[in-house]
């Protein structure tokens, strides 16, 4: 369900794809499957993105199902892209040559420099190298110093899609709180160097911002791709509900 234009998403950070196909007819538009700090590996990516990916045909409406590899790294990168991840949200970039290498793993010639595997292809994943090209959302993380240094540069980069600010790792490299973040609206403030630098380059500006609470805040920076919650959080908040009602 996308409102306003923005898309919200969650975190998946059990590897169950049973969960992943749950949450992805709820009306969330995209869910990203987290092998950096999450449970996720090659094996349940496969097993999630046969019952939520491209293989899951016939099923509706559907979010996305994008990967966050667990470095910004040449094999990682084209791995979850072999397995048919609608795109992959690479964390850690550390400046524009970081950026220029996570260009060359996610796409393939000329752009870049993918491998050719199309283990999908029977299963709904494009079976050519430009379909594949086209169709790849491309998000470098933007939580370092050095990737926020080389914000414009990187937003310029042929085949980046997004700008993904990591709020806990973009607060802890910058000396600040995330409130302190979040609240500084000045014109060279860090979130308004990464809304000018998309902006500039005509591409999206997206967030980690975890919880509801926090997806304004970064909406009125610009952000239009928020993750507003996790698996995690909505099995214990479900329960914690589910709790209440029984016994107000
Ligand atoms: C961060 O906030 O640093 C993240 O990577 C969110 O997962
Ligand atoms: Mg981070």
């Amino acid at each position: 369900m996308t409102t306003d234009s923005i898309e919200y998403g969650a975190f998946s950070f059990i590897d169950s794809p049973a969960a992943v196909e749950a949450l992805s007819a709820t009306g969330l538009d995209w869910i990203c499957l987290d092998a950096q700090h999450g449970r996720w590996d090659d094996r349940s990516v496969l097993a999630a993105l046969d019952l939520a990916g491209p293989a899951a045909t016939g099923k509706g409406e559907r979010a996305r199902i994008v990967v966050r590899p667990r470095a910004a790294d040449f094999g990682l990168i084209g791995r979850a892209l072999d397995a048919g991840a609608a795109g992959v949200i690479v964390p850690m970039v550390d400046g524009v040559d970081d950026a220029r290498r996570v260009v060359e793993a996610a796409y393939f010639p000329p752009l870049g420099r993918r491998s050719f595997g199309p283990i999908r292809a029977p299963y709904g994943a494009p079976a050519d190298v430009a379909a594949a090209n086209d169709g790849i959302l491309l998000a470098i993380m933007i939580e370092t110093a050095g990737a926020l240094a080389a914000v414009d540069e990187i937003a310029a980069l042929p085949g980046v899609d997004m700008l993904f600010v990591g709020p806990f790792d973009l607060s802890a490299a910058l000396g600040i709180t995330i409130d302190e973040l979040l609240a500084d609206t000045g014109a060279d403030s860090p979130l308004a160097r990464v809304a000018a630098a998309a902006a500039a380059a005509g591409i999206r500006f997206g967030a980690f911002a975890g919880i509801p609470e926090r997806a304004a805040a970064f909406a009125a920076h610009g952000a239009d791709f928020l993750s507003i919650t996790s698996d995690t959080d909505t099995l214990t908040l479900g329960a914690h509900t589910a709790l209440l009602r029984a016994h107000p």
